[in-house]
């Protein structure tokens, strides 16, 4: 990646709250990557409460060789390291989240664990999702959708949520009116298979459901970073950042409270 494209996909990622880097797998890895998902698929227990979500299947790198490689996977690492975000380390597992044929949308939802801590409101991302959708997606298939800016602005939306997954949004009906709304400022993102996606932890995020007879495949890496300032950061630091307790113990949440405002506080 060149720097000026590096820096344009780090500001995409800073404010918008997800970006897209193309052609991360090889042809042969995505082959083989699929075959090994299909065959995960074929033989584990489904999740039994994520038909929004998908299969939802835990693999540990430790334990499965294909995957690890994904996990380790050079021209990932490299493309994080140009972009300023070579401190992200992954959690030692990844989730396989196929959509099977016909299989429903996932709720509109944001991943971020620790709404009472004042790293909440950082500018820049403390913990990401690695993306790799291993077929192309298209509206038909189940792509993702996303509202940028929400990592770091409080929208109506965030007040009117089913809180994610475990938490309540795995239980509701296929027909929520709110939970599987369409938003005026959402974004489909149409994806090459052997693109890699990263996404803010914070940012509402869905998908839409899978209308065709093949299955959607996802794998899906959680990575997260030191509790310090990156090294690419050189503008303002918001005053509860700054000036947050790093030995205090903070509850974690899933419910966006104090640090998600209406505006971005700076
Ligand atoms: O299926 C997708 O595209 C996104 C999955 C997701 O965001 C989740 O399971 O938390
Ligand atoms: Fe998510």
């Amino acid at each position: 990646m060149n720097p000026e494209v590096a820096r344009e996909t780090r500001e995409k990622m800073l404010q918008d709250g997800y970006c897209v880097i193309p052609d991360i797998l090889s042809q042969d890895f995505l082959r083989e990557l699929r075959q090994e998902s299909n065959r995960l698929n074929d033989t584990m227990e489904h999740h039994p409460d994520t038909k929004y979500q998908g299969t939802h299947l835990g693999i540990r790198y430790e334990d499965n060789e294909v995957m690890c490689r994904l996990a380790e996977w050079e021209p990932a690492r490299q493309a994080l390291e140009e972009i300023g975000f070579g401190d992200f380390v992954h959690a030692g597992s990844l989730i396989i989240l196929t959509k099977e044929p016909f299989a429903p949308a996932l709720y509109w939802h944001q991943d971020w664990m620790r709404w009472e801590d004042p790293l909440s409101c950082s500018p820049w991302p403390q913990t990401i999702f690695l993306s790799y959708y291993l077929e192309d997606t298209a509206i038909e298939n189940g792509c993702f959708k996303v509202i940028p800016g929400t990592h770091l602005k409080r929208i109506p939306l965030h007040d009117q949520l089913v809180t994610a997954h475990e938490q309540g949004a795995r239980f509701i009906e296929e027909d929520h009116p709110i939970m599987f709304s369409d938003h005026p400022d959402q974004v489909d993102l149409l994806t090459k298979a052997g693109a890699l996606v990263l996404g803010d932890a914070r940012v509402l995020h869905a998908a839409r459901k899978n209308q065709t007879a093949e299955r959607r495949n996802l794998l899906l890496l959680w990575h997260s970073r030191p509790e310090t300032i990156p090294d690419y950061w050189d503008r303002e630091i918001p005053p509860a950042v700054a000036e947050r307790d790093p030995e205090a113990t903070y509850s974690g949440s899933r419910i966006p409270g104090q640090y998600l405002q209406p505006k971005i506080i700076d």
